[in-house]
């Protein structure tokens, strides 16, 4: 069947001939009117009023929105209800919308939009744009969280002071820009019944429909949010398309005309918010191999002006801080400072890569510090087997029962030739003053499933047509990574047809209520098993009603290649048993649920089961670089990773790569600059800000999927893949500081932040020579 074949994603065609629509895409509606959003010009200030007169007799102008105007609560927040959809009172950032204007055209709406400067009354106040500045004063968008375990009830301070070696430093660590291709846009049109619906590029149409009911104090069921697709999500459209759907909505409503709101990037990068930058305080003991005995590490998440998603980005990343080791005493503190600045949201790894980051950086500085090889520090500290007592115990309590690090290691030191190419590179540096070689092999355990627990849940409704074809419609959204074409393959398979008999239609909350975002890579884990359930019960009506004919039990009828099959050699096709079926009048459609079990959680002492399994890998990169300069390349990269058994192993495989290449791009050349003393973002366009190119990725790519089934009950065993390569890009920093590293002394500690540009790696680079 369909399952764990390579078939190609269900637009892959609509992709590469432009015939997939996106939501500026779809036909305009007759009396469209455009929206734009006017930005506060002042990173903090008070609001004391806005010239809407003026806007109002711009050329086009139809209408301006305030906060004013707003009929329910003036709140787009995901949890703690702390943002305003526009500004109220108070100017939090430079780059909030203070107000909306609604024109005839995109660029009537636009130019008039572009006076925010002149029409926004306002008096400054002073901002803080500073994380240590903002959570030495106690400034934080929910108080700090604490994760501490102590396996020998001594405490982590006398784990500390007994530890043969003890290190302590400080890392910063930049955020990261989404960079969907297609921006943030909602389109929002009246219906004839007083209801509203919105087309909306979103991972998240339930919250999207919730929050403009919220808005607009309407009930929920007059609200209907459809996406076909998104052109890139990575966690910017988890909660943060809502500003967009709320005030393409209220216009939408209040004027009675289509309103589509398409913010352009440069807004799009000053309005909303990315990746948390991280800054650690951290102090580590250890023995002579580099055995973890004791570890202590503050992190500050950069929340932004209001909380968003940051709180359960940072329980991640505090349940990430293990990565792949046991860590016997750790005293975690995080905190998620405020500042004038974006909202900080999702972004692929959810605080997980920004958790396991810093536990590989100080791994690093105890090989460097004994003179060892960091493999062989991270091999003495890999969490045990099932059965190895407490050492596979998580510091928040959860047992790592299927713990394929070791192994999945060990076979990528030989694919990779590791131990080799560790020779390879010292011999070439000792030759080589100017460029220098890198090379490092990192692991990535990653926990599945929303760390809030209730969201992980899912619906679908499959409805087969008489003619035998079969359409699908799921809580799931499509932004790129294969999930319809995943979920397709897992309804032909239980139904015994090709590919080809089963569409999937856009994610639309008036067919399936109260989804969950498309997040936390959980997407075909949830709605495969949601679609698997229904397509199992049409299925089983199907070999009811044939076997009854056929005189023999429904589980002896098997379902393959779009016939049904008796245990005697009958045969009938798929077409005609539905035929039947319909005659006889069986239900032809159903829903389908599911919901992840096992899960438990508390939240105070955020202790317990939150994931339902871990997904593993490793990675290996070489890198080149150029000491004069600071530039560099990467030579080789060499990817292992655990996707359990694929349901589709060309998609996982791009998933994989591009996880990456993106994740390398956060570590590398992706940095974020706001202005010292306005506050202003500078680097909101592509001119400045440096995503990586098809020229970044490396020639020698090598690419393998572990041989690995999932140990629970997953959709046909497989794992998640959207999130955890990621990770795997660490390799790729880590190589840089052990090229850094290979221009000083030996033992020496390259002070390397990242993202890692040219100018931070020259300024490493002079720091180790000096
Ligand atoms: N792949 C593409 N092409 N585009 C995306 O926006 N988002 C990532 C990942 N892979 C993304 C992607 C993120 S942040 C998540 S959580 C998962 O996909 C979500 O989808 P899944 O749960 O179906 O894996
Ligand atoms: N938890 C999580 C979440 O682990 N991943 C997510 O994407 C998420 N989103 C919202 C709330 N909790
Ligand atoms: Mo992904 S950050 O969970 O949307």
């Amino acid at each position: 069947g369909p399952v764990g074949q390579s078939l190609p994603h269900e637009s892959a065609l609509g992709h590469v001939t432009g015939r997939s629509a996106y939501v500026d895409d779809l036909p305009e509606l007759q009396g469209t009117l455009h929206a734009a959003l006017g930005l506060s010009p002042v990173a903090h200030g008070r609001l004391l009023g806005i010239d809407v007169a003026a806007l109002k007799a711009q050329p086009g102008v139809v209408a301006v929105f305030t906060a004013e105007d707003i009929p329910g609560p003036n709140d787009c927040g995901p949890i703690v209800h702390d943002d305003p959809i526009l500004a109220q009172g108070e100017l939090r950032y430079l780059g909030q919308p203070v107000f909306a204007v609604v024109a005839q055209t995109r660029d009537a709406a636009r130019r008039a939009a572009a006076l925010a400067a002149k029409v926004i009354q306002h008096e400054p106040l002073p901002a803080r744009f500073s994380l240590r500045e903002a959570h030495a004063s106690g400034e934080h968008v929910v108080p700090p969280m604490r994760l501490a375990r102590s396996a020998s009830g001594a405490g982590v301070a006398s784990a500390m002071a007994q530890a043969p070696h003890r290190l302590s430093g400080q890392f910063s660590l930049g955020g990261q820009e989404q960079f969907y291709l297609e921006g943030q846009i909602s389109y929002a049109a009246p219906q004839d019944d007083g209801g509203l619906k919105i087309w909306c590029s979103t991972q998240h149409p339930s919250e999207m429909q919730a929050l403009v009911a919220h808005a607009l104090a309407w009930p929920q069921h007059q609200v209907q949010v459809e996406c076909r697709r998104m052109g890139g999500g990575f966690g910017g459209k988890e909660s943060q398309s809502a500003l967009f759907a709320c005030v393409a909505g209220l216009a939408a409503a209040r004027l009675r005309r289509p309103v589509k709101l398409r913010p352009d990037r440069d807004d799009d990068m000053l309005i909303t918010g990315r990746r948390h930058g991280f800054e650690f305080d951290w102090a580590v003991g250890f023995d002579d191999a580099g055995r973890l005995l004791a570890l202590d590490v503050t992190l500050l998440g950069h929340a932004g002006h209001s909380a968003d998603l940051s709180p359960p980005v940072m329980t991640r990343a505090l349940c990430h801080i293990d990565n792949a080791y046991w860590l016997p005493e750790v005293s975690l503190l995080g905190a998620l400072p405020r500042t004038h600045t974006q909202s900080n949201t999702a972004f692929r790894g959810f605080g997980g890569p920004q958790g396991a980051l810093i536990t590989e950086v100080i791994i690093d500085h105890i090989a460097r510090h004994l003179q060892i090889d960091p493999l062989a520090v991270r091999q003495a500290n890999w969490y045990g087997q099932d059965g190895d007592g407490e050492r596979n115990t998580t510091p928040y309590g959860q047992k790592v029962v299927d713990n394929v690090m070791p192994a999945l290691a060990a076979e990528l030191v030989e694919q990779a030739r590791y131990t080799q190419r560790r020779a390879d590179i010292a011999t070439f540096n000792a030759h080589s003053p100017v460029l220098k070689k890198g090379l490092a092999l990192t692991p990535v355990k990653f926990g599945i499933s929303f760390n809030v627990n209730h969201f992980n849940q899912a619906g679908a409704l499959v409805h087969v047509y008489t003619d035998g074809t079969v359409l699908v419609n799921h809580g799931g959204c499509e932004m790129g990574q294969g999930l319809h074409t995943k979920v397709a393959q897992v309804v032909a398979h239980e139904l015994g047809l090709e590919l080809t008999q089963v569409r999937i239609t856009a994610t639309d909350t008036s067919k399936v209520a109260n989804t969950s975002a498309t997040a936390a890579s959980t997407g075909a884990d949830l709605n495969g098993k949601a679609a698997q359930d229904a397509a199992r019960k049409i299925r089983e009506r199907l070999a009811a009603l044939v076997a009854t004919g056929w005189g023999c039990a429904a589980a002896d009828i098997a379902f393959r290649q779009g016939q049904l099959h008796g245990p005697r050699g009958q045969s009938l096709s798929f077409k005609d048993a539905v035929g039947q079926a319909y005659l006889a009048r069986v239900q032809l459609w159903a829903d389908g649920f599911y919901a992840t079990p096992g899960l438990h959680w508390d939240r105070q002492t955020l202790n317990g089961r939150p994931f339902y399994y871990f997904a593993y890998g490793a990675a290996v990169s070489e890198v080149l670089l150029d000491t004069l300069t600071g530039e560099w390349k990467l030579l080789r990269a060499d990817l292992l990773h655990d996707v359990g058994q694929s349901l589709n192993p060309a998609l996982d495989i791009g998933q994989i790569e591009g996880a990456f290449v993106q994740g390398m791009g956060w570590l590398t050349t992706e940095e974020l600059v706001w202005h010292p003393q306005t506050g202003k973002l500078l680097t909101h366009a592509p001119s400045t800000y440096k995503i990586p190119t098809a020229n970044d990725v490396p020639e020698a790519l090598h690419t393998r999927l572990f041989a690995n089934r999932n140990v629970e009950d997953t959709i046909h065993r497989s794992k998640a893949v959207g999130e955890p390569p990621l990770l795997l890009a660490f390799s790729v920093f880590l190589a840089l500081r052990d090229a850094v590293a290979a221009c000083g002394a030996p033992g020496c500690q390259p002070p390397l932040s990242a993202p890692a540009t040219p100018e931070a790696l020259l300024r490493a680079i002079h720091a180790v020579q000096a």
